[in-house]
C-alpha cells in the first residue's frame, strides 16, 4: 500500500537504526511501506570518521536522512563522559550534515533533546528560548553539541538552501531503550530496579536525587509517528520562516520523578519502600515542552504514560529479562 507522500519511494537513510529512536523510526517507516530504506551498522559505517561518511554518501546518495545517531545517556553518563558526549556528537553531526549537503540530500531531519534549553528557562519551553540563558551543568556538553547540530541545519539552509531542520523530542522511552543502571535514563533504570527488587523480594528501591524534578515522557513510537508526519508535511522553510530554529515534540504534560516512580512500581508490581540517594544529582528542575507548534501543524501524541510504561515493561520482560 502506498500513500500520497512524495517521499514514499525516496532512498531514506536512518542514521542510528539500532538505537531506541532509530529502530522505532525504521519500524514505523517499514510499517507504512517506505521500502527504500538504507541502514548501516556502526561496524559497517563509523560516523565519527569523516572519510567513511563522505565515501558512503558519495556511493549511496541518500535522498532523505533521519539523524537519529548520537551518543546518548542519562544524567550520570552525561556528567561522567563529558568529553565523549561533546566530541562524538559534534563529529557525527558535522560529518553527516556536511556530506548530506555535498551529495544533494533533499531533506534531513536532525534529532536533538529538550536539554538544549536553558536550565532556568520559563516553562513550558518555547522554541524561542534556545540560547536565551545558561545551560544545566550535567548535560552542558551534550546540549552544546546538539545546539551545534541545530545551527548546522539552520545555516546550511540559510547559506545553501538545504532542506535541513531539527526536532527536539522530550525525554523518550520504549522498546530498545538502554536498561544499564549506570548509563540509562530514569524510566528504564527505575523499571529495572523495581523489577529486580520484586523478583528478589527486596524491601526497598533507591532513587537518585530528591525525586522532586519534573520530567515529560514521550513513548518512542509516538516520536516515530511524528518524524513521519514531519517528513511528509513540513519543510525547512516552514520552520525558519517562523523565526525559530527547531520544533518541539512532546506531550505537553509532566510529572515529578517521585510520581513516575510510583507509576512504574504499580505497573511492575513492586510494593516496597522508595528511598533516595541524595549524593546523586537532580539535574534540571523542570523541562516541560511547549508543543503548541507541532500540535497546530496537526500532530499530537497518542500513548498515555501508563500505557507506554506497560508496553515497555512487556518488551523488557520479553527481550531483556527472559534472555
Ligand atoms: O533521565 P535522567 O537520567 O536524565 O534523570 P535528565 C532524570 C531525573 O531522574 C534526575 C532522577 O533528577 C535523576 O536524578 N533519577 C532518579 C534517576 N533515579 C534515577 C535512576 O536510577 N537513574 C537515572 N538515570 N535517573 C538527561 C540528559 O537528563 O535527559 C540528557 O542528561 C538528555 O542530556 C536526556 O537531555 C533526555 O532528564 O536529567
Amino acid at each position: 500500500m502506498s500513500n500520497d507522500s512524495k517521499y514514499q519511494n525516496k532512498k531514506i537513510y536512518v542514521a542510528g537504526h539500532t538505537g531506541m529512536v532509530g529502530s522505532a523510526v525504521k519500524r514505523e517507516l517499514e510499517a507504512r511501506n517506505y521500502d527504500n530504506l538504507l541502514c548501516k551498522s556502526s561496524e559497517e559505517l563509523n560516523l565519527l570518521r569523516q572519510k567513511e561518511v563522505e565515501d558512503f554518501f558519495e556511493a549511496e546518495k541518500p535522498e532523505v536522512v533521519i539523524m537519529a545517531a548520537a551518543k546518548v545517556g542519562g544524567i550520570l553518563a552525561n556528567n561522567t563522559y563529558r568529553a565523549e558526549f561533546i566530541y562524538n556528537n559534534l563529529m557525527i553531526e558535522a560529518n553527516v550534515i556536511h556530506s548530506a549537503y555535498k551529495n544533494g540530500c533533499e531533506k534531513l531531519i536532525f534529532l536533538g533533546s529538550s536539554c538544549i534549553y536553558p536550565k532556568m528557562a520559563p516553562q513550558p519551553l518555547k522554541e524561542e528560548y534556545l540560547l536565551s540563558d545558561y545551560l544545566e551543568f550535567t548535560n552542558e556538553p551534550y546540549a552544546i553539541a546538539k545546539i551545534a547540530g541545530i545551527k548546522l541545519c539552520e545555516n546550511y539552509y540559510r547559506q545553501y538552501g538545504c532542506n535541513f531542520y531539527s526536532i527536539m523530542p522530550t525525554n523518550l522511552y520504549g522498546p530498545n531503550d538502554n536498561f544499564d543502571l549506570e548509563t540509562s535514563h530514569v524510566l528504564p533504570a527505575l523499571m529495572r530496579k523495581f523489577h529486580e527488587a520484586k523478583v528478589q523480594n527486596k524491601k526497598s528501591v533507591t532513587l537518585w536525587g530528591t525525586g522532586k524534578p519534573m520530567r515529560e515522557f514521550l513513548y518512542v513510537d509516538d516520536l516515530a509517528d511524528a518524524v513521519i508526519f514531519l517528513i511528509e508535511t513540513v519543510e525547512a522553510k516552514d520552520i525558519y520562516s517562523k523565526g525559530i530554529s527547531q520544533i518541539n515534540i512532546g506531550t505537553g504534560k509532566d510529572i515529578t520523578i517521585n510520581e513516575l516512580a510510583n507509576l512504574i512500581a504499580e505497573v511492575v508490581g513492586f510494593k516496597g519502600e522508595i528511598q533516595h540517594d541524595l549524593t546523586k544529582p537532580d539535574g534540571t528542575p523542570r523541562k516541560l515542552m511547549d508543543v503548541s507548534r507541532i500540535n497546530s501543524l496537526g500532530w499530537k501524541y497518542k500513548t498515555e504514560l501508563k500505557e507506554g510504561i506497560e508496553k515497555t515493561y512487556k518488551w523488557y520482560l520479553n527481550n531483556i529479562e527472559n534472555k
